[in-house]
């Protein structure tokens, strides 16, 4: 799972699915916003990089990270978006509220996909330092929010297979 060796944008568009006829959703934490905003950067240019339409990109925010799974259930009830892109930060600090909002989230995120039988992209750093969700939010190690839509994607078109 280490990304420290690994270029988390390392993709060819040419490979990935089109996105032409997808809807997205996709929600922002607040928390952390120098990071989350290079993640929806990430995510946004690759999802219109894989001819997904900008009309069919449709961005909640949340306040944290903590609220991420609540918001793609918001979309699912409201819309009819065929994925939801979940992009948040969480950063290591001296007590253990990291592993509740960690936890939280990625269950969460998790529990909705499956409610809905649909993809809710896990699109969350979780990092110890500032320095290390700089360098996945758009630096030396790429942006987790290019990998969260090329994932998203990729799921939609596996989910028409069927
Ligand atoms: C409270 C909190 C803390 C300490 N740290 C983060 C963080 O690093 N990243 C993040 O996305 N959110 C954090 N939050 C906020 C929680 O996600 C949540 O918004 C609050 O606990 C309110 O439910």
């Amino acid at each position: 799972m280490a990304t420290v060796n690994k270029n988390l944008s390392n993709y060819d568009f040419s490979l990935v699915p089109s996105a032409r006829r997808m809807k997205f959703g996709v929600v922002v934490a607040e928390w952390n916003e120098n990071i989350t905003e290079g993640l929806f950067k990430g995510a946004r240019d690759a999802l219109l990089g894989c001819d997904c339409e900008e009309s069919n990109i449709i961005r909640k925010n949340v306040p944290g990270s903590f609220e991420l799974p609540l918001a793609a259930q918001f979309f699912f009830e409201s819309t009819d978006v065929d994925a939801v892109i979940c992009l948040g930060s969480v950063i290591q600090g001296e007590t253990k509220h990291f592993d509740y909002v960690c936890q939280g989230t990625a269950l969460g995120i998790k529990d909705v996909s499956l409610k809905y039988n649909k993809p809710v992209i896990f699109g969350v750093l979780t990092d110890n330092t500032m320095q290390q969700a700089i360098d996945r939010s758009g630096g030396k190690h790429g942006n987790k929010g290019t990998e969260a839509a090329i994932s998203a994607i990729k799921m939609v078109n596996l989910s028409s297979k069927f």
